[in-house]
């Protein structure tokens, strides 16, 4: 094939997006990409329930006729109207290109004219596209030549806060296999625990099944924390070598005059009693990574937290930082927070989805991939989770709506073949402190 031809065939031929639906069974964006040379790229954009006020916006219909106004027409056809005569003829990278086109073609700060939701799926399709164009998986395709690292799942077990108003006040406890040898070993763990955990609430009267994030109402939060300890010990693996726990307290959700209410506990408590409350969590418990601890508005409470324990635990922002370049960069400078969650629907475009995992990254910060509660069957999460940088990956429990995530990272696992170092305790600079 001669030098010229070879350039054209990663040209932009069909920019295409219709409605499909999540795994909640409510519309969303999926577009298709398709290349001068027959390589077709898929992108399809997750939703939230517990979404941080900075995250871009998600052009939703509102017709309350259809999808109780969730439908997503709107943003389809500003894909098929819109953002294909701008993309067609283009080249499908470098992703920077398209991400830029895109962002200027919406011309808000938040990606409202076009919809985040349009701008995302089109973003994502590209990348597939171009990866399959060049015959690379897309974690290649964007990671070159690596490293490149299976993560560690947190997988989100118990729920309650704004997920499950009948359970705990925080929004998920997890239990994270850091201690385990690979990627496979640790969703065997995911198994055997939440099968413990489903065992132990029937046994106290809850009707447990199996089909997600289990909600149980408990008398205090603190209960949460032991009973995930209890199921991990009764699935018979090592709480503390093999398996920690994880917290998402989703505290914005919280967050009230000022104060944090804890209705489970039926108190209010103020930032510096939360503060305290997490310093005597990770004494007692081998909590390792807590997210959310402190509202999104709670910026100074966050920097005295992190101040006071981030050199024993990681402290992930999500609704903090909303997976932005410029909130990192602020959580940087101010000291708040060592670690950000990265869902690429909070920002719009896989570009800056990677410049928040390099920011992050630059600053010895850890990234954590994150499904959202609306997931699709798009597993561009489980690809990023390998790059560099990364190394932890959230999810709900190894059932329904995280299966794809999980079989995509188990197909890269055998793919990587002898390359396929799992992150393990790697991934926590807080268990590893020599490494840092
Ligand atoms: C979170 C997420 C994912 P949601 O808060 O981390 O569990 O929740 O997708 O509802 O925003
Ligand atoms: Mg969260």
């Amino acid at each position: 094939m001669g030098q010229s031809e070879m350039k054209n065939t990663d040209i932009i031929s069909r920019v295409w997006a219709r409605e499909v639906l999540n795994f909640r069974g409510d519309p969303t964006v999926e577009a298709e990409i398709w290349l001068s040379d027959g390589s077709c790229g898929r992108g399809a954009v997750p939703a939230g329930i517990s979404v941080g006020s900075h995250e871009v916006g998600q052009l939703l219909d509102g017709d309350p006729a259809r999808f109780a106004g969730k439908g997503v027409l709107r943003a389809v056809q500003n894909v098929r109207e819109i953002i294909a005569p701008a993309l067609r003829g283009m080249r499908a990278s470098p992703q920077e290109a398209i991400d830029c086109k895109l962002i200027k073609l919406d011309g808000t700060s938040n990606k409202s004219r076009l919809g985040g939701n349009a701008i995302l799926a089109v973003s994502l399709a590209t990348a597939q596209a171009a990866a399959a164009s060049q015959k690379l998986p897309l974690y290649r395709y964007l990671g070159g030549q690596g490293p490149f690292a299976l993560p560690v799942p947190a997988f989100d077990m118990l729920t309650g806060g704004a997920h499950a108003r009948n359970s705990v006040d925080f929004q998920e406890y997890l239990v994270i296999p850091a201690g385990v040898p690979s990627y496979r070993a640790a969703l065997e763990a995911g198994f055997a625990i939440y099968h413990a955990l489903i065992s132990l609430l029937q046994k106290r009267g809850v009707s447990a099944q199996p089909t997600g994030p289990l909600a149980a109402p408990l008398r205090s939060n603190r209960e949460g924390v032991e009973v995930i300890a209890s199921a991990i010990e009764a699935a018979g693996y090592s709480l503390g070598e093999q398996c920690y726990i994880g917290i998402d307290a989703a505290t914005s959700e919280l967050y009230q005059d000022g104060k944090y209410v804890l209705r489970c506990e039926r108190r209010k408590v103020t930032s510096a009693e939360l503060t305290d409350l997490w310093s005597e969590w990770i004494e007692t418990y081998p909590i390792i990574s807590i997210e959310d601890p402190l509202s999104e508005e709670d910026w100074s409470g966050w920097q005295v937290l992190t101040r006071r324990i981030g050199e024993r635990v990681q402290l992930v922002g999500d609704d903090l930082f909303t997976t932005s370049p410029e909130q990192v960069k602020k959580g940087i400078a101010l000291g708040a927070a060592n670690a950000v969650l990265i869902k690429p629907n909070q920002i719009g475009t896989l570009s800056e989805t990677l410049e928040t995992i390099r920011i992050a990254s630059g600053a010895g910060w850890a990234a954590m991939l994150s499904t959202r509660s609306g997931e699709t069957e798009d597993t561009t999460i489980a690809d990023l989770a390998v790059l560099n940088g990364c190394g932890q990956i959230k999810t709900g429990p190894p059932i329904a709506k995280n299966i794809p995530k999980h079989n995509r990272l188990l197909r890269i696992e055998e793919e990587l073949g002898d390359e396929a170092k799992y992150k393990g305790a790697q991934a926590f600079r807080k268990l590893t402190p020599e490494s840092t």
